[in-house]
């Protein structure tokens, strides 16, 4: 299969081996998290980040608090900045997870700053950049260097991030089952994005094709958002991320022959989730259902749901490449954008 000769595509497609250095890291820190855990008994945790990583944020925190019962959230870097109070009591002792790329955005690192400043508790920073300035304010920094990339929209660095994440989750929730699991993602990971690329293409290629609905509940709404974040970098195609429930009560509104409406579809969730997907198909919408199995995109891991949600991601982001190129874009430099967003906020 000819694929231009892209960045995106090649970070896409070599995404495996940085999620199997995420968990390697990820283990390697396995007694410092624990103690850190340990020493913060029934503190809550915000997870912070800038658009791709706040989205990663979003299902982090998710995944966390299904997975410890604590109380989790995912804020946007920039609103803890401007807005903290909104966002946690003067004394509130928390835990923050920081999520970076680059380890050098303005918001992240103010955000951060400014939480230090308050005392509420330990600072852990996951990111691709070790020697950053925000990994250098982490009391536990997880760093993935696998996951660097030189294409602006996030691809590997983003799932390389996500995967330590949810390994943290399962390492502080004491689910060895689970940490076990994650080892046969990036093998699964591999052959997902050989058998998923011809599907990928062939929506990604059709033009005719106008709006894009990314679903996804749970654990999965933050990665439904940034898939929708990617089609909207890489192809500048409206698009838009929904729980799937929510779908219905408006945005349905939308739906036509030109349109997509992508379903992440859960196991234990599947029938109220699948219903949104043929209710939607029978008003006239075309549909792409991911799934560990009978759907269009099968994963067929036998990995345990809390722990796949990486798996979403490589159709979907092969998809928005294929869509850049048959418009014609450069998926490697989006429209305005730069890898980093540094402000002066002092
Ligand atoms: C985050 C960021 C995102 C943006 C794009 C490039 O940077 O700027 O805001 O959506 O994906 O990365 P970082 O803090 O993760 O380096």
């Amino acid at each position: 299969m000819t694929t231009p000769n892209t960045y995106t595509y090649e970070e896409i497609i070599s995404q495996p081996k940085a999620w199997a250095q995420a968990l390697e890291v990820t283990l390697a820190h396995k007694e410092e998290i624990t103690r850190l855990w340990e020493d913060h008994p029934e503190t809550r945790v915000v997870f912070t980040g800038c658009g791709s990583t706040y989205y990663l944020s979003l299902a982090a925190a998710t995944l966390i608090q299904e997975l410890t019962g604590r109380g989790a959230r995912g804020i946007p870097a920039g609103e803890l900045f401007l807005y903290p109070a909104s966002v946690y009591e003067v004394n509130q002792p928390l835990i923050m997870i920081a999520i970076s790329r680059s380890g050098t955005t303005s918001e992240t690192i103010a955000a951060v700053k400014r939480f230090q400043q308050g005392g509420h508790g330990p600072v852990v920073v996951i990111t691709n950049y070790g020697d950053s300035p925000l990994a250098k304010l982490g009391d536990l920094t997880i760093a993935i260097p696998a996951g660097q990339e030189v294409s602006v929209a996030q691809t590997r660095s983003f799932a390389s991030m996500y995967v330590a994440a949810a390994a943290f989750a399962a390492q502080v929730a004491g689910r060895e089952d689970l940490l076990k699991a994650m080892a046969g993602l990036p093998a699964i990971g591999s052959k997902l994005l050989e058998t998923s690329q011809p599907l990928a293409k062939t929506i990604g290629s059709n033009l005719n094709l106008d709006r894009f609905y990314f679903l996804g509940s749970g654990p999965r709404y933050g990665l439904a958002c940034e898939t929708n974040l990617k089609m909207k970098e890489m192809t500048l195609t409206h698009s838009e991320p929904f729980h799937f429930m929510e779908f219905r009560h408006g945005p349905m509104s939308m739906v036509t022959g030109t349109g997509v409406v992508i379903g992440m579809l859960s196991t234990t969730q599947r029938s109220h989730e699948q219903a949104v997907l043929d209710h939607m198909e029978s008003l006239g919408s075309n549909v792409l259902s991911l799934a560990e199995s009978e759907a269009d995109v099968n994963f067929d891991s036998g990995i345990p749901e809390a722990v796949r949600n990486v798996l979403y991601l490589p159709p979907l982001q092969l998809m928005s490449y294929y869509r850049a190129v048959a418009k014609g874009l450069n998926p490697d430099k989006p429209t305005h954008l730069s890898a980093v967003v540094e402000l002066n906020l002092e």
